[in-house]
């Protein structure tokens, strides 16, 4: 039975208020794509049965490398952060699945099972930190974790991917992402060619524990912590990385993980067409990794990213079933309101994706006509698609407008009035 912390009586009184406004909005917009031979039902169904996992360390205040500025009522520990993840659910219908992340989310198994299951969520891909350094851990990470020179550092970060793989196992996730901070801050100091190839051999050593069903993500950044190189510094190593290691393992694009400019949705498309991609963590960037809210700065691109995987998705592409996960870090906003609307503008890219005319665009390319296949795609993206993710939200027992729900809730008053606040927190940006 699952525990609804926000009473499903106030998301139905809060509703009410906008069920007419939505049906109205909602037959207007189904009229106007109908014209375009769009069926807004298919639509809302597609968007309906599309998932985001909301990583556990997104719901604490995340903070920078100056400072840390706590919000009231931040989650204590893994089970404060899977309730507010639950209500990030409740009210949007699209979150189902937690990413978590080891050792910040370390306790037993049994009891994040138990406690899961009673919200009604599930565990996505597993994370593993050798980025820092446990309380208590034998060797430092300082230098190094996967491509660390020393081998017993080697085998410590490897030993403790199998054990995020254990954890991930007894509660049902299916994917291990590994991530690293690997690298140098000056030229020299490493060798580049040794440096991938211990990593590749720490790699396979974590790919052989992989049970059958289970995905192994590499995650790929082009700087920071290590400000000259990373080991794993671009699309095209983590590329390699898969290739090297076999079927099983697959690539992650963090949006944020690249130079500004970067043509992010040309790599989707690379990595499509090649098997090679894994999943995402979502998220947004001005400058660099800034971890911002999914379309906070350039719903554009996002937009174009979900063109690539419709594309894919139409043109029925075998094995292709990406990992969906928000990876960005709050520190002006709350938490939880923060990955509604990034849940939301998720699903927005796509089901503006969703409406492009496939047929009609390609028609565009094959003339080379330039100027009306971009209009093709604008055309798709200038839709207002709210009335479609409002109702696949309604429908499915969520809120209409899931932040003014939240907000009228009192839900973080209520759980600052439990959670001291926190100047520690598990915040993380990976
Ligand atoms: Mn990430």
């Amino acid at each position: 039975m699952t525990e609804f912390r926000i009473a499903t009586d106030l998301v139905a009184a809060e509703n009410d208020k906008r069920a007419a406004a939505l049906k109205s909005e909602y037959e207007a917009l189904g009229a106007a794509l109908a014209r375009r031979d769009v069926d807004i039902e298919a639509v809302t169904k597609k968007v309906s049965e599309f998932f985001v996992a909301v990583p556990s360390w997104g719901v604490g205040t995340g903070g920078t490398r100056f400072a840390r500025f706590p919000g009231t009522g931040e989650p204590r520990g893994i089970f404060d952060k899977l309730d507010d993840c639950a209500v990030i659910h409740q009210l949007t219908q699209a979150t189902p699945t937690v990413s978590l992340h080891i050792p910040w989310d370390k306790v037993d198994a049994k009891e994040l099972k138990a406690k899961g299951d009673a919200l009604g969520l599930g565990f996505d891909a597993m994370n593993s930190n050798t980025f820092s350094d446990a309380p208590g851990q034998a060797r430092s990470y300082k230098y190094g974790s996967l491509s660390h020179v020393d081998a017993a550092t080697r085998a410590q970060a490897v030993e403790h991917n199998l054990e995020c793989i254990e954890i991930g196992k007894a509660i049902g996730s299916k994917a291990l992402t590994v991530w690293i901070g690997d690298g140098s801050n000056f030229p020299g100091q490493s060798n580049f060619t040794k440096a991938f190839e211990r990593y590749l051999a720490a790699m396979a050593e974590i790919y052989k524990a992989l049970p059958d069903d289970w995905r192994l993500f590499s995650e790929h950044k082009m700087y920071e912590p290590a400000f000259y190189s990373t080991v794993v510094q671009d699309w095209g190593t983590n590329y390699l990385i898969a290739q090297t290691l076999g079927p099983k393992a697959l690539c992650l694009v963090d949006l944020g993980h690249h130079a500004p400019n970067t043509n992010i949705e040309m790599i989707v498309a690379r990595l499509i067409q090649f098997g090679k991609l894994g999943g995402f963590h979502f998220n947004d960037s001005k400058y660099g990794d800034d971890d911002l809210d999914a379309g906070a700065i350039e719903p554009y691109r996002l937009f174009l990213v979900f063109n690539e995987l419709v594309d894919a998705e139409h043109r029925g592409v075998k094995g292709f079933h990406p990992a969906h996960m928000i990876d960005q870090s709050h520190n002006v906003t709350d938490p939880i309101e923060s990955l509604i609307s990034s849940a939301n503008e998720i699903r927005r890219a796509y089901a503006q994706a969703l409406i492009v005319d496939r047929k009609t665009l390609a028609d565009y390319q094959d003339a080379n006509d330039a100027l009306m296949a971009s209009e093709t795609l604008k055309r798709a993206y200038r839709a207002d698609v709210e009335p479609i993710l409002a109702e696949a939200r309604r429908r499915a027992g969520g809120a209409i407008d899931p932040v003014a729900a939240f907000r009228t809730s009192g839900y973080r008053k209520k759980v600052a009035s439990e959670r001291p606040v926190s100047a520690a927190g598990g915040g993380g940006i990976i």
